[in-house]
């Protein structure tokens, strides 16, 4: 069909679409390997969609060899009745009008991907090849499009007894960078889901390389906060509440454990709400107020002492918020704020009152998490007598720089980076060798305190750290404020070897686990040194990994060259370690960032927490993985 024999409103589906091949970034966020995943996710949430309005149970991912990715499920099916006005099926609609799937029949809550929801359509038109079957009505209907344009009508494929929708697409390779879908990727993703979405079973099979995995959380979030604790040492049972409120369904799940960090995942329809907002807020009063009245009442809190603050009772805490209503406002840098002020009364109330319940009816469970919060209570008044004895009131806002650090030279954060360094040695040279206006160096000796097990005023008495905060200069803690950062490059270089990985372990556990504002600002990095010096004649180039050692070694030919592996910093001199590792004209580093928070805790719980039979088997699971052990 030329243009000019589309109808008015067939021109606007073109353009919708066309707008989003051409940018499609203004859609899915990127067309990078998260853009490639949000096509998946914007399908697997309809089909979840369907089954949060209890009219699906099962869902099946397949990842094809051919490329292609398929979603089914066993809900309604997408209707294919004409539409009175365009004449097009539902099914047609849905595929091809912008935001066409919107709010379902059946007050059903819009669950929606990453970027909230912008519909199958996108997809279809991002997708290269895209095949939509409905079974309905007793029979089976299949349409199929390329780029967005329907490849014929609907068509009745025969009879069936079932119902459901079945979208297969095949990501554009015009459009995505990369194709390949990620299993691990789409693995989480549906387990997740899964755990909030109870009863729904989700199934994945890659029929690549055979892998498959099954979901089916009757706990639903229970089962997810159990997951979450799985190598932690709990306190108490897991509490759960549900309640449908007139402003939408407020679930919560809670868990204390013997750890002292917190662990806190909060969702709206489905969508993890990683900036928190109101429903956290919400939760947050009500669970301060409510440990601190028990508490009280049954007189575990002495009549002259302080009341439990807001952190306080966050040691130790595992908890799980999801609610689902029908017009969620996002809000925040990355839209994953919950803007809802009637989700924070609500969460509130439906809490306190069955948190209170449960406190009553469970003494002994009440008992041992009073217990923990006057243990944090006592920490924390610790930590600020500590933090205003030990080091002077100033000095942790970085007013008297700790002896060690050599500063540098600019005042403007922007403009001023620290390299936190490993060994006097080291530290010497990068002392030397730095650019002074703007780099400045903190030299670590040996190792550092493994924070995963330990209180915050037993790390303030521990010299290094205690100098890695007051340089720092944004306090930590309760006095914690990232616009008193002091250097916006923040960069750990360490030895490459045993020694230099688990000094860079322990440090990115502080960060991680006491300046997550600064990971996820982007403002932390790793040196990345080199590993060989290969020398022929006069001519040193320097490798930075095997295969750049090899190339080198090619690149050579015949001439006879030798080979020096850079056991440490150390081995390098002041010219060396500026020309390879700190020049930023020739340097690269690799910046920290944090894709997957709940990876990421379990990982550090793993291998710095308390527990060690969970450390082994985690080493035993992944050491086959591990290149040149150095023993
Ligand atoms: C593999 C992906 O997309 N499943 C879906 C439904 C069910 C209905 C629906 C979807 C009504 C007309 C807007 C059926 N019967 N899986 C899916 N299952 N959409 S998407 O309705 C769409 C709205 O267009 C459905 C009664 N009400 C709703």
């Amino acid at each position: 069909m030329t243009k000019e024999e589309y109808s008015a409103d067939q021109i606007q589906v073109l353009e919708g679409l066309a707008a989003v091949r051409k940018r499609p970034g203004m859609y899915i966020g990127t067309t990078d390997v998260a853009g490639l995943h949000h096509l998946v996710w914007e399908i697997v949430d309809n089909s979840i969609d369907e089954a949060m309005a209890g009219h699906c149970e099962n869902i099946l991912v397949q990842i094809h060899e051919d490329g292609s990715l398929s979603v089914q499920d066993d809900g309604r099916g997408i209707p294919v009745d004409k539409h009175k006005t365009t004449g097009k099926s539902a099914l047609e609609t849905v595929l091809t009008v912008l935001h066409a799937g919107g709010k379902f029949g059946g007050g059903g809550y819009k669950v929606s991907g990453g970027l909230h929801g912008v519909g199958v359509s996108v997809v279809n038109a991002l997708s290269s090849q895209l095949k939509s079957e409905v079974k309905r009505n007793g029979k089976t209907y299949v349409q199929e499009y390329a780029k967005g344009d329907a490849q014929g009508g609907l068509k009745e494929e025969g009879k069936s007894t079932e119902t459901g929708t079945k979208i297969s697409f095949t990501p554009d390779p015009t459009i995505f960078e990369h194709t390949d879908f990620d299993f691990d990727t789409i693995n989480n993703r549906l387990r997740q889901q899964a755990y909030l979405t109870k009863g729904v079973t989700i199934r994945i099979q890659d029929l690549r390389d055979g892998r498959k995995a099954m979901f089916y959380f009757e706990g639903g979030i229970r089962s997810y906060v159990q997951h979450i604790n799985r190598d932690k040492d709990a306190l108490g049972s897991v509490i759960y509440v549900e309640k449908d409120t007139d402003d939408g369904l407020v679930e919560v799940a809670l868990q204390y454990t013997q750890a002292y960090q917190e662990t806190v995942f909060t969702f709206a329809n489905n969508i993890h709400t990683t900036e928190g907002g109101m429903h956290l807020t919400g939760f947050r009063t009500a669970l301060t107020r409510i440990l601190n009245s028990y508490a009280r009442k049954n007189e575990l809190i002495k009549e002259k002492d302080k009341n439990f603050s807001s952190d306080d009772v966050r040691e130790g805490l595992t908890a799980v918020i999801s609610v689902k209503l029908g017009d969620p406002q996002f809000e925040g840098q990355t839209k994953s704020k919950l803007g809802n002020a009637e989700m924070r009364t609500a969460v509130e109330s439906v809490f306190s009152e069955l948190f209170e319940e449960y406190l009553t009816e469970n003494p002994n469970d009440a008992r041992s998490i009073i217990g923990k919060c006057s243990l944090a209570q006592r920490a924390r008044l610790a930590a600020r007598a500590a933090r205003d004895t030990v080091i002077r009131k100033g000095a942790l806002e970085g007013m008297t720089l700790p002896g060690k650090l050599a500063d540098c030279s600019s005042k403007d954060p922007s403009q001023s980076e620290i390299y936190i360094v490993e060994g006097d040695s080291a530290g010497g040279s990068a002392k030397q060798g730095r650019n002074r206006e703007f780099q400045a160096i903190l030299p670590l000796r040996g190792k550092i305190l493994n924070v995963e097990q330990a209180r915050l005023d037993k790390m303030l008495a521990n010299n290094e750290v205690k100098n890695l905060v007051i340089a720092l200069g944004t306090g930590i803690g309760e006095t914690f404020s990232l616009e008193r950062l002091r250097y916006h490059r923040i960069v750990i270089m360490t030895d490459a070897d045993v020694d230099g990985a688990h000094i860079r372990t322990l440090l990115l556990t502080l960060f991680f686990r006491y300046f997550r504002e600064v990971i996820d600002g982007g403002y932390l990095y790793i040196a990345q040194p080199p590993l060989y010096k290969v020398q022929a004649g006069k001519t040193a180039k320097y490798a930075y990994s095997d295969k750049q050692r090899d190339d080198i070694i090619k690149e050579f030919g015949d001439r006879k060259y030798g080979i020096q592996r850079y056991k440490g910093l150390g081995e390098m001199n002041a010219d060396q370690l500026w020309d390879t590792t700190m020049d930023p004209e020739k340097r690269t580093m690799m910046r920290v960032t944090i894709d997957d928070a709940e990876k990421a805790d379990h990982i550090f719980q793993t291998l710095m927490g308390s527990e060690v039979a969970p450390r082994k088997k985690f080493i035993q699971t992944h050491a086959k993985r591990v290149k040149n052990l150095d023993i």
